[in-house]
């Protein structure tokens, strides 16, 4: 698995050290870059309500970035998005409870069923705007290994829904 394309979901609802929203995603890219992944590009920001609705929590910052991940396999760019998340305050007390920064991998290739426990693509990329809205910025060609439709056909797809809106560009690159 050498120059595998990995898309890379972001996302946040808390601060952390006095930093929140799009200022947060740019340093969790910034480190993802200094732990040696090679960000190609990155989606807009959105700014998107929790789902699921009702949970009564802050809306997220969210965003998607490509990057070629060499050859680290699915487990080894897992294990260092959690490194990362950590780094970034991440404590883990309840499933999709409020957290300072959040990576999934939502897709490598076109990797498709379970490699050492980690499920690809993520298993339910396809049914969340925050991650397709901001994946088909980047990539609307995406074929869903799975399900055999387009990034593009997959938000496309999804019944209508409001909370959602690109607020920005990505920041580029700390100098
Ligand atoms: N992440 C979750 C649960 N709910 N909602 C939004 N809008 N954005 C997220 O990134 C998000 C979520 C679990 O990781
Ligand atoms: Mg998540
Ligand atoms: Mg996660």
């Amino acid at each position: 698995m050498h120059n595998t394309t990995a898309w890379i979901a972001m996302g946040t609802n808390m601060p952390f050290a006095g930093v929140s929203g799009a200022d947060l995603l740019s340093r969790a890219r910034d480190a993802l870059l200094s732990e040696g992944v090679s960000v190609l590009r990155c989606s807009g920001v959105w700014q998107t309500a929790a789902w699921p609705a009702g949970t009564n929590q802050p809306d997220y910052f969210n965003a998607v970035i490509e990057a070629d991940v060499g050859d680290r396999d699915p487990r080894a760019l897992f294990d260092l998005l959690r490194l990362v998340e950590e780094r970034f305050g991440r404590a883990r007390r309840e499933r999709w409870g409020a957290r300072t920064l959040d990576l999934d991998i939502v897709a490598m290739g076109g990797l498709s069923g379970f490699f050492d426990g980690i499920e690809l693509p993520h298993p339910r990329m396809a049914e969340r705007a925050f991650v397709l809205a901001p994946l088909a910025e980047l990539a609307p060609g995406w074929p869903h290994p799975g399900l055999g439709r387009t990034a593009a056909e997959l938000l496309a797809g999804l019944p209508p829904a409001g909370g959602y809106r690109r607020i920005s560009d990505f920041q580029p690159p700390a100098g």
